[in-house]
């Protein structure tokens, strides 16, 4: 085991890169997590809600996508999902039951205001659809953590302008639908989160088209979109989104509501293909530069990373000295979705105008053959707890030690939805993967020193998983789709509560 702040901490021992042993949590004392650690579970309005156009909710980008067809795996939709909006109870119920502290949701947009602009009328009964789901979870003793945007933008707003590709019409119609949501349920609400990983909707939506609204320059894919240029508006237009709606909160509701607000990155480590070689260690550096200071280094030093401008150019959105001011500290906390690691190596030709990771290669088995570990259903995921250690101390140190909640985490399982019922429920697999990437974090806290306060598991059940549709299953708690919607807890949910109480300090 390397120890706290080993210097440069990518280099790791093929021992474990396998499947490691289960650490019990006494193995490293020092691994733990403070008091007041707020740890629950998280999802998505489109991935679970279902009853798309109940109570005056119109579509979103993710209704019309889902209608293409080709565009999901198994030519579903969040039509139905887990009925979630039908069956707020049984959620709170099961968050319960599972001794879940915090529970981290989405809101759909596209209820509170259906056709999402400043001019277009609320609808009242979305809104107050949330503030009674607010109301019930605080009652059950529940925290609520909620995401502003998880990718369902009203459709409206893509046929109208764009959505983020217009900078203007996009920021100003976001921060009113902020504002309207932290006027309803701002006294009640002490977590904000603007966007859920920017990087996921701007790159897989208007680059390589395989998200909602699907631009790419493919086109094969889509008869619009230009990749060169349009992932790195929309990406801009939402960084300057999230930084107009924090400075309302913080003008006008922080001081009445005490809440924080933040944003959510995705980010997963990386390691050099070849450790040996200079050109893959800068590219690896590069590549976490491309996927999260992107944004992070905007909210925290006030402009994108010199690789990035290298790379892109002017297609690369400028900040102007006033959007740079404006951006600049716009995080309470820092919001961190983390599933895997890849190996990084560089590419030796110039970058594609289409480039947008560092031009780099992602590969999950290193110059030697190793593996990073296993495989899971997600073609992207390869487990290694040990990357999410190493990627909190890299935020840590290059953010300069923000709190840190992490939003999201968690696997799917290579074949799980193949499976009986029964044996999908003794998810052994994923309950390694929390074992593991739990003790990781509670190293990265009580070894390291890096502030993390909470963390929520993705996710409290299985639900729509985007282009893979229903066949890949992030759940800790199975749901029967062709069964009524049925929710069964798989053993990994009821080992979460197990792995933090023994990782949680009683004092
Ligand atoms: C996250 N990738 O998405 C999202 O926030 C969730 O809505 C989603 O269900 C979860 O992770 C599991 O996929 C990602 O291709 C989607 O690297 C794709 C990628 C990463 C994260």
């Amino acid at each position: 085991m390397e120890t706290a702040k080993a210097a440069p901490s990518w280099r790791h021992t093929k021992a474990d890169v396998v499947q490691p042993p289960i650490l019990s949590t006494t193995s490293m004392p020092e691994a733990s997590l403070p008091k007041d650690f707020l740890w629950g579970f998280a999802t998505a309005s489109y991935q679970i809600e279902g009853a798309v156009h109940a109570d005056g909710r119109l579509d979103s980008i993710w209704d019309t996508f889902c209608r293409k067809p080709g565009k999901i795996a198994d030519g579903s939709s969040g039509e139905v999902a887990c009925d979630s909006y039908n069956r707020t109870g049984e959620d709170i119920a099961l968050l319960k039951d599972l001794g879940a502290k915090a529970y981290r949701f989405s809101l759909s947009w596209s209820r509170i205001i259906p056709l999402g602009g400043r001019n277009d009328p609320v609808n009242q009964p979305g809104l107050d659809f949330y503030v009674k789901f607010v109301d019930d979870l605080l009652a059950a003793g529940i925290v609520p953590m909620v995401t502003l945007f998880h990718w369902d933008l009203p459709d409206a707003l893509d046929k109208r302008y764009g959505g983020p590709l217009n900078k203007e019409e996009f920021t100003q119609d976001f921060v009113h639908y902020a504002r309207t949501v932290f006027e309803a349920m701002g006294s009640r609400v002490k977590h904000w989160i603007t966007f859920n990983e920017p990087w996921c909707s701007a790159v897989l939506g208007y680059n390589v088209g395989v998200f909602a609204p699907g631009r790419t320059s493919d086109r094969s894919k889509s008869e619009e979109g230009d990749s060169s240029t349009e992932c790195w508006i929309a990406g801009h237009s939402m960084l300057l989104a999230h930084a107009m709606a924090v400075k309302v909160y913080r003008d006008e509701f922080k001081e009445r509501d005490g809440g924080e607000i933040g944003i959510t990155l995705n980010g997963d480590w990386c390691e050099p293909w070849d450790t040996d070689d200079p050109a893959d260690v800068e590219a690896w550096q590069r590549r976490l530069e491309f996927v999260i200071g992107w944004f992070a280094d905007p909210i925290y030093f006030g402009h994108y990373p010199a690789s990035m401008k290298r790379q892109l150019g002017d297609r690369l959105p400028n900040f102007t000295p006033d959007e740079a001011e404006l951006i600049k500290g716009t995080n309470d906390f820092y919001g961190m979705n983390h599933y895997c690691t890849n190996y990084i190596r560089h590419r030796s030709d110039p970058a594609d105008a289409n480039d947008f990771g560092g031009n780099v290669d992602v590969l999950q088995e290193n110059k030697a053959g190793e593996a990073i570990g296993p495989p899971t259903q997600a073609v992207w995921l390869r487990p290694y707890a040990q990357g999410f250690r190493k990627l909190l101390n890299w935020i840590s140190e290059r953010y300069g030690g923000p709190k840190i909640y992490v939003t999201e985490n968690g696997t799917c399982i290579l074949g799980e939805n193949d499976k009986s019922r029964e044996e999908i429920l003794e998810d052994e697999f994923r309950v390694w993967y929390f074992r593991t990437y739990i003790q990781a974090m509670a190293e990265a806290v009580g070894v390291d020193g890096v502030d993390v306060r909470g963390y929520l598991a993705w996710s409290l059940l299985d639900n729509f998983e985007w282009a893979d549709g229903y066949g890949t299953r992030f759940g800790a708690t199975y749901v029967d789709y062709e069964g009524g919607q049925k929710r069964y807890p798989k053993k990994s949910a009821k080992t979460l509560r197990e792995i933090f109480e023994g990782l949680i300090k009683k004092e």
